[in-house]
């Protein structure tokens, strides 16, 4: 089977220490999360900054820290995420690539995103895309519909972005596709066929989703941004246990760990 890929989402744009104690947020806490996934099988580190009120923010400062507290421990793939946090102007977000990170998200489409509003508007979509392009950035597709598929296509048609594509399919945002196996499905099966993919599946169906994910060839991410629970009313003592899990199913299946290196290639970075 192929090498799976296991990405780290370690904070996320919403979720406070007040939710789960365990949430890193400073940047001395982001790394020491991200070194702890390394070892335990991540190739990626999806990475989400917050201030010193543990606020998202895009503060350039913040993210050149994080980088460079990561980089001088492990050869982890740092993807920062351009959705950075629901607050946060675009203009603001899409300057993070300027650090240039390996990988970079981009969010294709505005959209509900819970009881707040997620906003990419198209124009600025467009220029995000073609400085990722420029930068040679390599850009990870969230998807959480299937228009938002298709305005990655356009993208591509267009050339702003180059093939292979990769996505990520969101599963359980409201405001997004439902967390269930048939989206999933649905989603995977309309995806250009050279393109790799990973499932993130927010709060409950995490566990179950990741697990479908794997088993159908796709890669996983795993970590307190996505859920905050190890198990129904259990919350997860930290992001390591959750990565910990996600290796131990891609073992369970057959799927071999992608290294940092062997990212590399299968993502076409
Ligand atoms: N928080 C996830 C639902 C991003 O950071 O650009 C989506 C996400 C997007 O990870
Ligand atoms: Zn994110």
């Amino acid at each position: 089977m192929t090498a799976a890929v296991i990405t780290v989402a370690p904070t996320g744009p919403i979720a406070t220490k007040t939710d789960n104690p365990a949430l890193p947020t400073s940047p001395e806490e982001i790394a020491d999360a991200v070194v702890a996934a390394h070892r335990a099988g991540a190739a990626v580190a999806h990475i989400h900054l917050r201030d010193e009120r543990q606020r998202p923010t895009a503060d350039p400062r913040i993210a050149r820290r994080v980088m460079d507290l990561i980089g001088e421990r492990c050869d982890i793939l740092v993807q920062l995420s351009t959705g950075v946090g629901l607050d946060v102007p675009f203009e603001e977000r899409e300057r993070l690539v300027e650090l240039r990170p390996r990988m970079a998200t981009l969010n294709p489409c505005s959209m509900s995103f819970g009881a707040g509003e997620f906003r990419n508007p198209p124009a600025g979509v467009r220029r995000l895309a073609a400085r990722m392009r420029d930068l040679g950035i390599k850009p990870e597709l969230e998807i959480y519909d299937t228009g938002h598929l298709e305005a990655c296509l356009r993208l591509r048609d267009e050339g702003l972005l180059a093939e292979p594509l990769q996505f990520s399919i969101v599963l359980g945002v409201r405001g997004g596709m439902a967390a269930d196996a048939d989206n999933l499905l649905l989603m995977v099966r309309r995806l250009p066929a050279n393109a790799s993919w990973q499932v993130i599946a927010i709060g409950r169906a995490n566990l179950e989703l990741t697990a479908v994910g794997l088993a159908i060839g796709g890669n996983a991410r795993a970590g307190l941004e996505d859920t905050l629970h190890i198990r129904k009313g259990e919350l997860a003592q930290g992001n390591l246990p959750l990565v910990e899990r996600t290796a131990r199913l891609a073992d369970d299946l057959d799927r071999p760990l992608a290294s940092p290196a062997e990212t590399e290639i299968l993502l076409g970075l």
